[in-house]
């Protein structure tokens, strides 16, 4: 297969693919792949007018019919889903299996989504006047804006797109710079769907590919109510306040310091393959990569130089390779920082595994490097940083309270975990005065969590939800309405304003 063929398949042209100012280069092997034209931010305001525009109709087209957008969608999804797969591979640098896996992501959301197109509920309130009655209902929100960071090009814009489809709202997608192919290719996707469903709006899901100048149209526009935006912790700082300085919502997936608490009880085989995959899966570059280990000390030197040796023997290389398991950072500058990092940590007492950069066996021009693991004195500065590579810093405790006590000393509280038979250790962990991170699990990694929940974390990790759960009310705003259906005006808290 030639690198074009599934851009090809799902009808990207070479319009679409050449000709642009944006040159678009596959980690795997660093060649130019496309380069694609960006939005001129001159246009952003007429992106905006017409997903208002679009947002007139779609927000009184019934739920269940917006409901069945994205059931096309999804079937539109599951049709391409080999293609789009492949887009993934070649333009993040993603094995073939969380390719695939990132899709079926998108299209659980779209199944998700067309069940909640029929259960947008709202309630009904006990009020205490005679012969009223109260309710909340839940309207759409207006236009989404979506921001997406490289690692994860699809499915959280799926999370975001489905949703907010059923909910009733356009949606404007600012993709990565370093992935607007598979955005592409999701909208070409997306138009096959619109065009079975016949009668949706024209600007109910617009593209908009380029910098900063792009993002802030966005950020700063009062027409655009809702602002999802996933990446790095310092882009949230940026983003949440001017969204919020003109009253609207944010919804903020930023970054993870992701820690596994590993108690003596633990069944360490099954730990070890769950460090291993949320460690070293997507080269460490997902939000909820396993980023620290905090192991009992009767078991760290077992567990540690059982990890090492498993780490020996993980098949690094082209991504596309079947068996591979780890493939390319996004490019030369993150591995640059990953050794950076490596350096401070072993300036602070830090003992390295791994960690160097890999040239044989690999394809020439991508950034490929064996996975690091860092015996770590304590937990330092470097430590409590994200960084978005596979280096797994391990570190000892010798209570439950200590652990959790340092599990949540980092600024994100994105993903978290416990490796333990102990029900009073898990749950413990799971209370009020366990991890402090949006998501919590025992006996499982932090990564690869399902759409079904919400998906988001505190802290410095933005404090959004998105996906499963009630994320959907994020996208619609609510009203709470009182209907006085009797003959009086009594007015709430017994006051009296006779007339
Ligand atoms: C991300 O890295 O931004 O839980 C999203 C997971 C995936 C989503 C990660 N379902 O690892």
């Amino acid at each position: 297969m030639t690198q074009s063929d599934p851009l090809k398949a799902l009808g990207l042209t070479d319009a679409d693919l050449t000709g642009g100012m944006l040159a678009v280069r596959s980690p795997i092997d660093g060649a130019e792949i496309a380069r694609v034209h960006e939005t001129d931010a001159a246009d952003m305001p007429g992106i905006i007018a017409r997903a208002q525009a679009a947002f007139r109709t779609w927000r009184t087209t019934p739920g269940p019919r917006r409901g069945e957008l994205v059931r096309l969608f999804g079937e539109e999804l599951r049709a391409s889903k080999g293609e789009l797969g492949a887009i993934v591979t070649l333009e993040a640098g993603k094995i073939t299996s969380e390719g695939l896996g990132e899709v079926q992501e998108m299209i659980d959301i779209c199944d998700f989504a067309v069940g909640l197109s029929r259960q947008l509920y709202g309630l009904t309130i006990a009020s205490e006047r005679p012969g009223h009655r109260m309710a909340e209902t839940w309207h759409p929100a207006g236009p989404v804006g979506v921001i997406t960071a490289f690692n994860f090009p699809v499915a959280p814009w799926a999370w975001n797109a489905a949703i907010a489809l059923a909910c009733g709202d356009p949606v404007i997608w600012k993709p990565s710079e370093k992935t607007p192919l598979t955005a592409m290719a999701c909208l070409k996707i997306l138009g096959r769907a619109l065009d079975r469903f016949g009668d949706a709006p024209d600007g109910l899901v617009q593209l908009a590919i380029g910098g900063p100048e792009i993002g802030e149209a966005l950020v700063s526009s009062r027409d655009v109510p809702v602002i999802s935006a996933t990446g790095s912790t310092r882009m949230g700082e940026i983003v949440g306040p001017k969204v919020m300085a003109r009253f609207g919502k944010p919804i903020l997936e930023l970054g993870g310091n992701n820690a596994m608490i590993v108690a003596p009880s633990a069944d360490l085989d099954m730990a070890i393959r769950a460090i291993v995959f949320s460690a070293v899966g997507t080269a460490g570059q997902r939000c909820t990569s396993l980023r620290r280990l905090i192991v009992h000390k009767s078991i760290k030197d077992d567990l540690t130089a059982k990890l090492v040796a498993a780490y020996k023997t993980l098949p690094i290389g082209d991504p596309r390779k079947e068996g591979t398991l780890v493939g390319p950072l996004i490019d030369a500058a993150a591995r640059d920082n990953m050794m950076k990092t490596l350096k401070d940590a072993a300036s602070e007492g830090g003992r390295v595994h791994g960690g160097a950069a890999v040239t044989e066996g690999v394809p020439k021009g991508g950034a490929y490097v064996s996975p690091a693991i860092v015996e770590m004195p304590e937990q330092t500065d470097t430590v409590r940083t994200e960084n978005f590579a596979p280096i797994l810093y391990v570190m000892g405790y010798d209570t439950l309270d200590e652990a959790i006590a340092m599990h949540n000393d980092v600024p994100q509280g994105l993903s978290s975990c416990i490796f333990t038979l102990d029900v009073r250790e898990a749950e413990t962990f799971l209370s009020a005065a366990g991890s402090d991170c949006g998501i919590a699990n025992v006996n499982i990694g932090p990564s690869g969590a399902e759409i079904g929940g919400a998906f988001g974390g505190e802290k410095a990790t933005g404090g959004g939800r998105e996906s499963g759960s009630d994320a959907w009310k994020g996208y619609m705003r609510r009203q709470t309405s009182t209907v006085n259906y009797s003959a009086e005006l009594p007015l709430a808290q017994g006051v009296r304003f006779d007339i």
